[in-house]
């Protein structure tokens, strides 16, 4: 196990801009009366704002410092916030974040990558084939969606080629909602899902979320890559994240944000404990109470009580398997 002790407020350390070196000024402007906006994009060191419906392209104000902005982010704006063409706006301040869905690169890279800030719903997006369903890959998303506190789906693309079966019964066990769609599929149940929701899409190259998010909003106009016949790979179309809004099914409901990411290679967990994810589990943390000290409740771990809570027939083996391989995925 290499999941680190990391808690909650180590994550800020890394975030936290560098200590200045000049006297801060004590009369700072007041910028609660500036505008808000949500991050839309980020394209080379330009952001893309929503103000009140209105597309408006800003720069980061200089004493951000480090502060980092991403998409999702709810920002305070001022300065041109027309959103004329080649007007310029500037974003004084970043909004307290409700999640931030992290990564690391790998397992032993300390700096995070915040990909997502807000977002309620985590999209696994994962194809039954082209590329192949790899669940080391799901299990480390799931991972970090728990940490983050983001609910996650898992969506399995490509239906028409491979049957949603297997996957399913992995995941289900574990209280997971799981979605398959082809080209031809019905999308009623799942924008159901997505209604009123941020919904972050992540998986690997090629999986499909370009083609989905299509599917569920006329308009977007995602690149859609070509896979590799040779490989099964897709080719790595989209470059950068974009939060799109969905629109309400009926006039009086709130719309949601379908938010496309470019395909993931890895997802590293350096800063996800091994705590946290068990207390995502409340069924499960609340038998781990009566383990050994220090227990892993891996699959090897001595006298682990999820072991007696199976023979007691408490709790089912598809679910404890599921929930251990879990636990390894941060090996
Ligand atoms: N047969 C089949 N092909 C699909 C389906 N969904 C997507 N594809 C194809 O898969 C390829 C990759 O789709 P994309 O939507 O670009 O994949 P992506 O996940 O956005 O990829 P990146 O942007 O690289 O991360 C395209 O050729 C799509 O036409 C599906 O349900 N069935
Ligand atoms: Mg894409
Ligand atoms: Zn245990």
């Amino acid at each position: 196990m290499t999941f680190r002790g990391l808690n909650a407020d180590d994550h800020e350390a890394y975030d936290r801009p560098r200590r200045h070196t000049k006297p801060r000024t004590k009369d700072r402007p007041d910028y609660t009366k500036a505008e808000i906006g949500m991050i839309i994009t980020v394209d080379r060191g330009r952001f893309r704002t929503l103000i009140d419906g209105r597309e408006v392209t800003a720069t980061k104000a200089r004493q951000l410092g480090r502060t980092g902005v991403i998409v999702g982010d709810r920002v305070r704006i001022v300065g041109d916030t027309s959103g004329e063409e080649g007007s310029l706006a500037r974003i004084v301040a970043v909004e307290a974040r409700t999640t931030v869905l992290r990564r690391t690169a790998d397992d032993d890279d300390p700096y995070e990558r915040p990909i997502v800030a807000n977002a309620d719903q985590l999209v696994i997006v994962t194809a039954l084939a082209d590329p192949p369903p790899r669940t080391g890959m799901i299990d480390r998303i799931l991972v970090a969606g728990f940490d983050a506190g983001i609910e996650p789906l898992l969506c399995l693309t490509k239906a028409d080629l491979a049957s949603p079966d297997a996957v399913r019964a992995l995941y289900e066990p574990l209280g997971i909602r799981v979605e398959a769609t082809s080209p031809a599929a019905d999308l009623t149940a799942l924008r159901n899902i997505l209604a009123g929701r941020r919904s972050v899409f992540i998986g690997h190259s090629g999986v499909g979320k370009s083609t989905l998010v299509n599917a569920l909003i006329p308009g977007a106009l995602r690149a859609i890559g070509h896979v590799n016949e040779v490989t099964g790979r897709g080719r790595h179309t989209s470059s950068s994240a974009i939060a799109l809004e969905l629109a309400p099914q009926t006039p009086e409901a709130q719309p949601g944000w379908v938010i496309d990411t470019p395909g993931v290679r890895s997802f590293g967990l350096s800063h996800v404990s091994r705590e946290r994810l068990i207390s995502a589990f409340e069924d499960l943390e609340s038998i781990t109470l009566t383990c050994p000290r220090g227990c892993t409740h891996e699959t090897s771990a001595p006298e682990c009580a999820l072991d007696a809570a199976l023979d007691r027939g408490e709790l089912s083996r598809a679910r404890l398997e599921s929930f251990r391989r879990m636990l390894d995925s941060g090996q």
